[in-house]
């Protein structure tokens, strides 16, 4: 990789653009190997200055550039097009050709299987004509598609059709126009031959908006949840924030190649299929989920993000942080709140803290950038949501409304900073926000000490606050931050919540008179992102569980209960059931009956990768083995419980809550049950009457992670059975990749060779390698070194197919500080293997230079 390459960008020298480009207008004649893009944009000088124009290209062959009509000479490099001196104000025009076949990269227009697609954002529009590819560049475009009638019926683009015609040849052509002004990573493209749904939705104010998702032939009746989905987050944002669609025409395009889960071009979605596509048979209730999240996520960036856009990719937080927290609250509206709220603490808790704690560590707005791509991060997008939260927690539920109001009204067809968003909320309520705004430059996890007082005499009790941000990889020195810390006091007559603003580095706060000491129950809903220093002991952990009224800090007492004894166990080398613990069991199976889905997830012991983010240093092996031992023991002291609650209901399958519930308890409950050898017949029998994709999965899962003997049979079933369908196959894989078996890394090299495997599908890339290199710990960590080396030797493959897919694969292999020394080595030298390749990405070579001056 050139130097050139390897420079950072810094948010410090943002500058803005010294010209804008008000109207651009495309036009395409596909072509597998030879696309033709002429582009012709109006260029218009900003302010009194001679600088030249630069305009952003990669892998593009130019044939010709013309200005004003005269055929004019650019400076050329691999990634720009310099004219030296050009008008004030002038029409360019420039033809480009464009190979989108051999484009693996999966950014620009490129094929999924045989449809032609785009994917602009962050910086992938230059992979499509030379353009200032910034998104405080915003034009109005005019996109005109010629393509072979036969095999591209649908030509799509962002905005309305406006006009459509033949040719003699065989091919026809479609003119759109999107009458609002963009940014370029909101274009797309779409041309191809599909199957479609369509339906429609009459807005707040009466205007009728149809609606239309395009699916591979064959797939419309997998496509009628992600519709459903999508009426309703329409719907939703017209309640909650006033928002209404704003063309005539929304539509989803689903694809099977696709580098993340979807994007928000405007007007023309584009989807990985896996968040569109599902029925009972095919799709687990968590891909019912899914679906709904991410169809609301892309419907939701229509305001934030595509109406108001950001200003620069440093302030990527502005839209992903804020249409994550508005997916949540969509989420939480439509399901069980507490449950929802769980699984997004949880993905802060394995994956967020991770990436702080590791050398990609950065705060929700990056000072410095050498790879876009790598920075759509759990830092950036759930982090970025618990920021808002945040705000939302603050401001409470009106004043927050006021503050969006005030963002959207205020910055409607602008490209804005996060400073921007802070702003309108302080101005809508008249609050200052100076230090809240620090969230928003410093990264780490601060963790927060608790320290209760109850002053027998008196019968006062008071809680001490404490923050603390220990240094991370790129900032060496914290601040106290702003933090609401909702707490709950449970005393002899019920409970009571509020919410204290921490704003300094400690704190002493009154929280009343009680005759005997109270319970005291921290971070309520995690109203913030920190780690919690708090030592209880059991009984009060317990007590928690069982009396508090938020259900998260019930959960969220359970599992710290269960994770110390599993610490414990791990440090002592030998696990026992405490008297405690059997305590906790017994209380969550009583009301599990009642409560099955907040049972569900207290009964389940928290993860590998949650348990490792709660220690400085850990030791793999001695944890994962007291884990495992604690499953037996626990399947063995409970076992007519088990099985009692994961009876099979005779009701045919339906994505609705009670259902779920019964689903989700079933699954834990056989989770436990696989790890006893007398369990064959039940297991095999709740194989084979599944009507559905949950229920099967959650055998196979519950085999799989008690390497029970019926796994492999199993396995084999399922792939004679769904061989032929590409995204239930991904979990196919993924059960292969994860499995943690002695074998497994030759099973894993097998599987690469697959029919239905292919190194250019991202969802089978991240579906085998990503979940072995993620949740395989005993195959990943082993001593020795062939896990490590196994995730090498692919990356270096991938990364000349996918530099973006194989960018995401390496986390793993990053945050090693609390791993031993031997496996400190061995993943160092597999990193030094990785740097030694002279073409690495630059993807990559952020990343694992980073790792490595961590490291040293
Ligand atoms: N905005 C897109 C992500 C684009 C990723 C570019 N590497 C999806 C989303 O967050 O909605
Ligand atoms: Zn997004």
């Amino acid at each position: 990789m050139s130097e050139s390459r390897a420079k950072a960008m810094r948010l410090a020298d943002y500058q803005q653009p010294d010209f804008l480009i008000p109207e651009l207008s495309l036009e395409f004649e596909l072509d597998d190997h030879q696309t033709q893009v002429i582009a012709t944009s109006k260029i218009v000088r900003q302010g009194d200055h001679d600088r030249p124009l630069v305009l952003h290209g990669e892998k593009l062959e130019l044939t010709e550039v013309q200005i004003n009509g005269q055929a004019v000479q650019p400076q050329g490099s691999d990634t720009d097009l310099t004219f030296a001196s050009v008008p004030d104000e002038f029409t360019l025009r420039i033809v480009t050709r464009i190979d989108p076949a051999n484009n693996t990269s999966l950014e620009g227009l490129y094929k999924s299987g045989q449809a032609f697609c785009t994917q602009c954002e962050a910086e992938g529009f230059r992979k499509i004509t030379y353009f200032l590819d910034r998104p405080d560049v915003m034009a109005r475009y005019q996109v005109k598609i010629t393509a072979d009638k036969a095999r591209y019926p649908y030509l799509l683009s962002n905005g309305n059709k406006v006009d459509a015609g033949e040719l003699p040849d065989g091919r026809h052509w479609v003119r759109w126009d999107d009458p609002f002004f963009k940014p370029s990573y909101l274009f797309a493209l779409v041309a191809g031959d599909f199957d479609l749904l369509e339906d429609e939705f009459i807005t707040q104010s009466g205007r009728k908006v149809a609606l239309q998702i395009f699916v591979d032939k064959g797939n419309l009746h997998r496509a009628g949840h992600a519709m459903r989905s999508l009426k309703k987050a329409m719907a939703w944002d017209e309640q909650k924030y006033g928002l209404e669609y704003d063309l005539d025409i929304y539509m989803i395009v689903a694809v099977d190649f696709f580098n993340m889960g979807a994007m928000e071009n405007k007007g023309l979605n584009l989807f990985n299929s896996k968040f569109v596509l599902a029925d009972a048979a095919a799709a687990t209730d968590e891909d019912y989920f899914n679906i709904e999240s991410v169809i609301a996520h892309e419907y939701f960036h229509n305001w934030t993000g595509n109406r108001v856009t950001c200003r620069d990719w440093f302030q990527l937080s502005l839209k992903e942080g804020l249409t994550v927290f508005r997916d949540q609250q969509f989420s939480a509206d439509m399901a069980d709140p507490a449950i929802v709220r769980i699984k997004q603490v949880k993905v802060m808790r394995e994956h967020q803290f991770a990436e702080d704690a590791g050398p990609m560590s950065h705060p929700i707005r990056p000072a410095e950038v050498m790879e876009m791509n790598n920075f759509y991060s759990v830092t950036v997008y759930d982090k970025g949501a618990e920021v808002i939260r945040m705000l939302h927690t603050l401001l409470g539920e009106q004043g927050f409304r006021r503050g969006m109001d005030l963002y959207i009204s205020r910055h409607d067809g602008q490209a804005v900073t996060c400073d921007d968003f802070v702003q309108a909320m302080q101005d809508a309520n008249n609050v200052n926000l100076e230090l809240f705004k620090r969230w928003y430059s410093q990264s780490g996890t601060p963790v927060l000490s608790v320290k209760e007082q109850y002053d027998q005499q008196s019968g006062q009790f008071t809680v001490a606050l404490h923050q603390h941000t220990p240094p991370t990889a790129d900032q060496p020195h914290k601040q106290a931050l702003h933090l609401p810390i909702a707490l709950e006091v449970l005393g002899t007559h019920g409970s009571k919540s509020q919410v204290l603003s921490l704003t300094k580095e400690s704190q002493t706060f009154p929280l009343g008179q009680f005759e005997t000491k109270p319970q005291l129950a921290v971070l309520a809903g995690f109203s913030a992102p920190v780690k919690l220093d708090f030592k209880q002991d059991e009984q009060g952990l317990l007590n928690t569980v069982l009396y508090a009224q938020d259900p998260f800090l019930r959960w969220d007492a359970s599992q710290q209960l269960i994770s110390e004894a599993l610490h414990r166990a791990a440090e002592q080398g030998q696990t026992v059931l405490s008297d405690n613990l059997q305590g906790l069991f017994e209380g969550v199976l009583e009301f599990a009956p009642e409560q099955r889905a907040l049972a569900a997830e207290m009964l389940e012991l928290p993860s590998f990768e949650t348990l490792a983010q709660q220690r400085q240093r850990i030791d793999v092996d001695a944890l994962l083995n007291a884990r495992n031992a604690l499953k037996r023991l626990l399947a063995d002291r409970f076992h007519p419980q088990w099985q009692a609650l994961s009876a099979s209901s005779s009701q045919s399958y339906i994505y609705e809550a009670d259902q779920v519930q019964k689903r989700r308890l079933r699954a834990v409950c056989l989770g436990y049950l696989a790890h006893r050898q007398d369990q064959s017949t039940l297991l095999q029998s709740a194989y084979t009457t599944s009507d559905n994709m949950t229920d099967t999965l959650a055998v196979l899962k519950a085999c799989q992670q008690a390497d029970h003997p019926l796994f492999s049979g199993l396995m084999q079933d399922f792939e004679s059975r769904w061989q032929a369908d590409s995204l239930v196959m991904d979990k196919w894989f993924a059960l292969h990749g994860s499995h943690q078996h002695k074998d497994s890394l030759a099973k894993l090299q097998l599987l690469t060779s697959h029919a239905m495997y292919s190194i250019n599908n991202p969802n089978k890339v991240r579906a085998l390698i990503g979940s072995f290199a993620f949740y395989n710990t005993a195959g990943f960590h082993a001593l020795d070194g062939g896990g490590y080396r196994f995730v090498t030797d692919y990356l270096l493959k991938l990364d000349a197919v996918n530099p973006q897919v194989a960018s995401r694969l390496i986390t793993p292999m990053l945050g090693f500080a609390h791993l031993d020394d031997r496996r400190q080595d061995l993943l160092t030298q597999q990193l030094a293997r990785l740097l030694d390749n002279k073409s690495l990405s630059r993807d990559l070579f952020e990343k694992v230079s980073k790792a490595l001056k961590l490291s040293s």
